[in-house]
């Protein structure tokens, strides 16, 4: 296949895992070619090569996974963002409208340096990389997506935190013009989700701005999103417009409406069932033609990353801080 006509297949027509890596690694070879995502970082490199081959270096930091990719189709068709509505349907037709650009983030609370910034300066000369994580929903299924983005640590640091700052809480944009769900009050608006510091500045964790090598698309949470692999879907909280360092726990959209089913902690944890259904096993959404759903898949601690976050919760009593 040509650079040109590999560069040539449309956006829509990227679905496929094949077409995907060999785009990839056609994209590390040829550093010229900037169809680059990263939103705000226009001088940003291509990420490198793609997850042909997963080194054991890359597998240890738990940064990459070479289990088989959602495909590209479902991850943007299949989602939970409730401001576009509750169905897994809803964001993909909804989120079309929401405008990304121009878009600040405003960050406050216990640090030096607060204030309100354009994204492209939030993310000034930082370099997207490319992650390869599982997804897992407290609902049950799980995704296996290759994100683009800067560890969350790279942002936050600029802001200088105190040593108060002990929480950091994050806040989705409530338009009701826009986000149709936002009419509804299904979730106390905006939606809201915090991180322990330590949590925040752990190296797996992540603020995307794309992915397969493409900018985020709306329904997955554009133009700035978290990713917390470890802990449950809702921790990735979407399309963030407000970020406080606190002192205190923050409150938390889920915790509030159902303080007994979704704790503040929300790690992934096999062991620990939520009230109405078991979290012993997984829907892996991996699957190829028609079928959404791949087999049962048994649930691992902290969604497989505990080599890397277990020691964050020592001495932790995990089914007290669910
Ligand atoms: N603002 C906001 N963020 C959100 C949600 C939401 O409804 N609103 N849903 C969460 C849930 S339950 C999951 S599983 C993930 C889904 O991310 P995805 O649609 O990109 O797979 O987003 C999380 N972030
Ligand atoms: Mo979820």
């Amino acid at each position: 296949m040509s650079l040109r006509s590999v560069l040539a297949i449309p956006a829509s027509a990227v679905t496929d895992e094949t077409v995907y890596r060999a785009r990839r690694r056609l994209l590390g070879a040829f550093a010229g070619a900037s169809l680059l995502p990263l939103a705000g970082c226009a001088e940003a490199e291509p990420p490198p090569p793609s997850n042909a081959v997963v080194t054991p270096a890359q597998a240890k930091s738990g940064f990459r996974t070479d289990e088989p990719l959602t495909r590209y189709e479902d991850v943007t068709s299949y989602n939970n963002f409730y401001e576009f509505g509750t169905d897994k349907a809803d964001p993909s037709k909804a989120a079309k409208t929401l405008r990304t650009s121009p878009w600040n983030v405003a960050v406050s609370g216990e640090c030096a340096r607060p204030g309100t910034v354009a994204l492209d300066d939030l993310l000034k000369g930082m370099t997207p990389e490319e992650r390869i994580y599982r997804l897992r929903c407290v609902e049950g299924w799980s995704m296996v997506i290759p994100w683009l983005g800067v560890p969350l640590a790279e942002v936050l640091k600029r802001f200088e935190p105190t040593s108060k700052a002990k929480y950091v809480a994050f806040t989705t944009l409530a338009d009701p013009v826009q986000m149709p769900g936002v009419r509804f009050r299904s979730i106390d608006w905006p939606y809201r989700e915090g991180l322990r510091i330590d949590e925040a500045m752990h190296p797996l964790t992540f603020l995307a701005t794309g992915l397969y090598g493409k900018p985020l698309p709306q329904q997955n949470g554009a133009p700035l999103r978290l990713v917390v692999p470890w802990k449950y879907g809702f921790k990735s909280i979407k399309s963030i417009v407000e970020i406080r360092f606190t002192e205190k726990m923050p409150r938390t959209a889920w915790n509030r409406l159902q303080p007994e089913e979704y704790g503040f902690y929300s790690n992934v944890n096999p062991d620990v069932d939520h009230p109405r259904w078991s979290q012993g096993s997984e829907r892996r959404i991996a699957g190829t033609g028609n079928r959404l759903f791949a087999d049962r898949i048994p649930t691992r601690l902290f969604n497989g990353y505990g080599d890397q976050v277990a020691s964050l919760y020592a001495g932790m009593d995990l089914k007290r801080w669910y």
